[in-house]
């Protein structure tokens, strides 16, 4: 029988932070893991190095479910973003492994395809908002047909989610940037620059927007009210998911479907969004939420109430998880969208291979396993750097949600 020989973790910041669990068996086989939680990640590196590697060296790494249950259930301490990403890191590189095993990609042992390849949206922006139609007119030249738009509201510096350099990265500063935030601002701006997205370029592809958690629950039913003309695919994170009741209340005033999940980690965490639903699409990812194991329960929970999925890709995910997440997305059912922004030029010389991008969709590899290597030495030219998300504080100084 094939043992679990070694467990290494890596820690390094080839343009952002990644943490990559790599387990080795005893015939050689290799498989990784994304054990990134972006702003916390040294946490979780710990989480594995000290916690799980002793417990996961000489268990069998075909017993998949059985290591998952093991470390869930063993740690008596459960659920939250710390244990989830482990465990996460963990499941994954396990698939890895039992693809390469079995000398197929992970997708074929997840049932195989349900479709012919996975819908991506990426994130235009701008600091006005013809910078952000020109941003538009860029992801629909290069073949999107999803498209998140953002702008920045007049006057208020630092909205959320407009780049200012290259790629849109919020985690840029070694301590967290203070942001300020003005809702009112921000509802008497963004519903104008979405209708100014659908009036010039129409409604051939899909639209979304992220509130990222910065409405009460009545603004944000204001809000999906105001939007409804431009019919959204979605508006993500309305309102912080810790009260979930709010979705209700979002839900009887406006048909503008929610997304939800990108920040929640278990079954547990999106159970009633799901069951009774209040939400359309669950954003959960297979770096957070408990590797492919788990992300594949929630999956099929969110099938039985149509709710769709629509994983998290931000560039915190890995090259890793997120060919993990396409693999997935490729075979199950209730399939929505998957965000993708694509990766910077460091990241892709740490990491090779992974998804492909071609007309408006993407590809997992078609090699056994994930399809994604860890180069080790490479990454060793980008030591660890500590970088933080920012924090938003209204315009009276007391602090926002972000
Ligand atoms: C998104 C997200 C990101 C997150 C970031 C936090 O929809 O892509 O909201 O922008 O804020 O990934 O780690
Ligand atoms: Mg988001």
């Amino acid at each position: 029988m094939s043992t679990i020989e070694r467990a290494e973790v890596f820690v390094a910041s080839p343009g952002r932070t990644f943490v990559t669990l790599r387990i080795t068996t005893s015939d050689g086989v290799t498989g990784l893991g994304d054990a990134t939680l972006n702003g916390r990640e040294l946490a979780v590196a710990s989480y594995l190095r000290d916690h799980l590697v002793p417990l996961l060296v000489g268990r069998d790494p075909a017993r998949v479910e059985d290591i998952w249950q093991y470390l869930y259930r063993g740690a008596y301490w459960r659920r939250g973003p710390v244990t989830m990403t482990a465990i996460s890191a963990v499941d994954t590189a396990l698939w890895d492994i039992k693809g390469k095993t079995a000398g197929l990609p992970v997708y074929q042992l997840l049932g195989g395809r349900s479709r012919d390849g996975v819908l991506a949206y990426s994130h235009a922006s701008g600091t006005d908002v013809p910078e952000l139609l020109d941003d538009v007119q860029r992801f629909l030249d290069l073949g999107y047909r999803a498209v998140r738009a953002q702008a920045a509201v007049p006057d208020v510096g630092g909205t959320y989610g407009v780049r200012k350099g290259r790629v849109y990265e919020p985690a840029a500063t070694a301590l967290p940037d203070e942001q300020p935030w003005d809702t009112q601002a921000y509802l008497n701006f963004a519903p104008g620059y979405l209708a100014a997205v659908r009036e010039r370029f129409g409604f051939g592809f899909h639209l979304l927007h992220d509130v990222h958690h910065r409405l009460t629950p009545l603004e944000a039913a204001q809000f999906g009210k105001r939007v409804e003309d431009c019919r959204l695919f979605w508006m993500e994170d309305p309102t912080p998911a810790e009260n979930q009741e709010a979705f209700r209340l979002i839900r009887q005033h406006t048909t503008t479907p929610v997304a939800v999940g990108e920040n929640l980690t278990s079954i547990w965490d999106v159970q009633h969004l799901i069951t009774e639903q209040l939400v359309d699409y669950v954003r959960t990812t297979v770096a957070h939420a408990g590797g492919l194991t788990h992300l594949r329960r929630i999956f099929d929970l969110a099938a039985l109430y149509q709710v769709r999925t629509g994983s998290h890709g931000a560039t915190d995910l890995s090259p890793i998880s997120l060919a993990a997440n396409v693999h997935l997305d490729l075979a199950v059912p209730n399939f929505g969208i998957q965000e993708y922004m694509g990766h910077a030029e460091e990241t892709t010389e740490v990491f090779h291979g992974g998804v492909t991008f071609a007309d408006g969709m993407l590809h997992p590899a078609e090699e056994p396993g994930l399809g994604v290597a860890y180069d080790e030495k490479a990454a060793e030219r980008f030591p660890y750097q500590a970088r933080y998300l920012p924090v938003a504080r209204r315009l009276d100084g007391s602090v926002h949600d972000w």
